[in-house]
C-alpha cells in the first residue's frame, strides 16, 4: 500500500478512537470565561489581544500577498527605490507598533492589578502545597484539612490494579475532601508551599498562583452567585513524581450553606482536637517538640 493512501486510513482509524476517549476535555477552541470577575477580565483581555492579532494578520498578509501578486515580475514589475530611507516611512512604521503595544499594555496592566488587588475580602485561606497533597486553612476559624487524591482514583492508578481508569468518574481529578467555598463573596487566598515548588491553578476561576516554600503568594475570587457547583483544577508546577496525583477540587456553595458547613467542621476539629489530647495524656508524655 502507498504511503498517501496509508496516511487518511491512520487518521480515520485514530479518529474514532479520540473520539471514544473519556478523558478528553471538551472540545472548545478557546478559553472560557470562567465563574467569576477576574477569570473574565482575563478573557476579556485575551479576546482583545486575540481580534488586535487578528486585524494585524488580515492587514500584513493582505498587503504582502497582494503586493506579490500584484507586482509580479512576470507582469512587468520594477522595484521601487524610493522607499529605502525613507524618514517618513520609519516614522509611520515605528509609531503604529508603538500605539497598537499601548492598547495593549494598558487593560493589560489594569487586569494585572485586578488579579493582584485583595481589598475587602471577606474570608481567607491558606493554601499550602506537599508532596504530594494540599492543605486549606480557613484563617481565623480554626479550620484545616488536608486534601489528597481520591482513593478510587488512586486504586485505580496503581501499577498491576485491575481497576480501569475509565470507570472511575473524574480520574485523577478529584479529592477526598475538596475545598469548599461561599459564592458571592471576595476569597482571599495565600498560597505557599510547604516542601517544594508546586502552583494553585484553578482555570474556572482565572487563577494560577506558584506555590513556593517562604513566600505567600496572594490571589483572589468571588465567584458569581448563581455559579454555584465544582470546579477543579491541578498543580500546574512539576513537583515530582506525584505532580499528577494531586489536583484541586474546589466546591461553590450559597452563604448559607457554607455557613452550616463551617460550623460543622469547626465542631469537627473540636471533637478531633479533643480526642488527640485524651490519645495523648493516655500515652503519656510524647517526645520533646521540636523548635524550628
Ligand atoms: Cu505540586
Amino acid at each position: 500500500m502507498k504511503i498517501k493512501s496509508l496516511l487518511p486510513a491512520t487518521f480515520t482509524g485514530l479518529l474514532p478512537l479520540l473520539a471514544a476517549s473519556p478523558a478528553h476535555a471538551a472540545w472548545t477552541l478557546n478559553l472560557t470565561p470562567g465563574v467569576d470577575q477576574v477569570s473574565r477580565d482575563i478573557y476579556g483581555l485575551h479576546m482583545l489581544v486575540f481580534w488586535w492579532c487578528v486585524g494585524l494578520a488580515v492587514v500584513v498578509f493582505g498587503a504582502m500577498i497582494y503586493s506579490m501578486v500584484r507586482f509580479r515580475h512576470s507582469r512587468g514589475a520594477v522595484p521601487d527605490t524610493n522607499l529605502l530611507h525613507s524618514t517618513r516611512v520609519e516614522v509611520i512604521w515605528t509609531t503604529i507598533p508603538v500605539l497598537i503595544l499601548i492598547s495593549m499594555a494598558v487593560p493589560a496592566a489594569r487586569v494585572l492589578v485586578e488579579t493582584g488587588d485583595t481589598d475587602g475580602s471577606q474570608l481567607a485561606i491558606r493554601v499550602t502545597g506537599y508532596q504530594w497533597r494540599w492543605t486549606y486553612e480557613y484563617v481565623g476559624t480554626g479550620v484545616k484539612f488536608i486534601s489528597s487524591l481520591d482513593p478510587r482514583s488512586n486504586a485505580a492508578a496503581q501499577l498491576g490494579s485491575d481497576i480501569s481508569p475509565f470507570s472511575v468518574p473524574n480520574y485523577l481529578l478529584n479529592v477526598d475532601h475538596p475545598l469548599v467555598v461561599p459564592a458571592g463573596v471576595k476569597v482571599e487566598v495565600l498560597v505557599t508551599g510547604g516542601d517544594v515548588i508546586h502552583s494553585w491553578w484553578v482555570p474556572a476561576f482565572g487563577i494560577k498562583k506558584d506555590a513556593i516554600p517562604g513566600f505567600i503568594n496572594e490571589a483572589w475570587f468571588d465567584v458569581d452567585p448563581d455559579k454555584i457547583g465544582t470546579y477543579r483544577g491541578q498543580c500546574a508546577e512539576l513537583c515530582g513524581r506525584g505532580h499528577g496525583f494531586m489536583p484541586i477540587v474546589v466546591k461553590v456553595v450559597s452563604k448559607a450553606d457554607f455557613a452550616t458547613w463551617l460550623k460543622q467542621q469547626q465542631a469537627l476539629s473540636k471533637t478531633e482536637t479533643g480526642i488527640a489530647a485524651l490519645k495523648a495524656t493516655a500515652a503519656g508524655p510524647g517526645p520533646a517538640p521540636s523548635i524550628l
